[in-house]
């Protein structure tokens, strides 16, 4: 979109609908449509941040449904002179549903992302102007980031690519920054015990995928760089930990096949 954005007095409308045009091919998730000789672990670098949007949207179901109930979640919990986190925050979009719907004065967003590439993009994508809840964007390591007088937290599609050793300790640290009353919205896909139900899941996941134009071989690509990289845990699995980890209840609010979205409370 900059090319519309810096010239557009200059355009006409069929140059616009061109240039749109180009802009939504760039944009258009590729990363795996041709056979590549190896595939390499997944990494979120620019060619990944350049289309994540609709890699996302077209990858993960009900994707749209969990950011934007982030604004509800915001408008309920979201405290005054409180601090909200963004944990894993890609190009923003729980960032700014969470700007969307808050009510009470005088907070922060903090919004993480440990991809260069994604917070340059998220950056460029903030609306100019002035909001009374600021996001400040954070290229860190959310191991790295000290979480304090938080209302709400997310990790929206983030805690699957943190090992697995690392998970319960980030999980305490969250719990320990939220304020009484507040909470950690946890978003993740999931794994299942029993074998029959994890095949009829992965299966139902492959055909959304391919039901928004993805192929057999850029399912099967994806699928091996993931490996090893996106490790599902059980809901099971999720919610003990997070009652380890001191939350009081952690309960499921969204599933859409093996994508649920569990709201812990401090
Ligand atoms: C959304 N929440 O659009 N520290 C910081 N960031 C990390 C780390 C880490 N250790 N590990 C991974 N990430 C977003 C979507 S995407 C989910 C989240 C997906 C970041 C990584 O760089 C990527 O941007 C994000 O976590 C995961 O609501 O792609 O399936």
């Amino acid at each position: 979109m900059l090319p519309l954005r810096t010239s557009r007095h200059l355009l006409t409308t069929s140059d616009r609908n061109t240039s749109m045009q180009q802009d939504s091919d760039r944009d258009r998730d590729r990363v795996y449509s041709q056979p590549l000789a190896s595939v390499d672990r997944f990494v979120f670098d620019r060619q990944v941040a350049q289309v994540f949007p609709d890699m996302i949207q077209r990858s993960v179901p009900g994707y749209a449904a969990v950011i934007s109930m982030s604004s509800v979640l915001a408008s309920q919990y979201v405290q005054p002179k409180s601090l909200c986190y963004d944990l894993g925050c890609s190009l923003g979009a729980t960032a700014r549903s969470i700007q969307s719907g808050i009510q009470a004065q005088d907070c922060r967003i903090i919004a993480v992302d440990n991809s260069a590439a994604m917070i340059e993009q998220a950056v460029a994508l903030a609306p100019a102007g002035n909001h009374t809840t600021p996001i400040d964007y954070v290229c860190a390591d959310i191991a790295d980031i000290g979480i304090e007088n938080a209302s709400l937290v997310t990790l929206n599609f983030t805690l699957q690519f943190i090992p697995l050793q690392q998970r319960g300790l980030l999980l305490q640290r969250i719990r320990r920054g939220l304020r009484p009353g507040g909470i950690l919205i946890l978003s993740e896909k999931i794994r299942f015990e029993d074998p029959e139900e994890e095949r009829q899941q992965i299966e139902m996941h492959h055909a959304f995928k391919r039901a928004n134009g993805y192929n057999e071989l850029e399912i099967s690509q994806k699928r091996s760089a993931l490996e090893n990289v996106l490790i599902p845990e059980t809901l099971e699995q999720h919610q003990a930990r997070l009652r380890e980890a001191g939350f009081r209840r952690a309960d499921l609010w969204f599933q859409c096949f093996n994508f649920i979205s569990l709201v812990a409370h401090a």
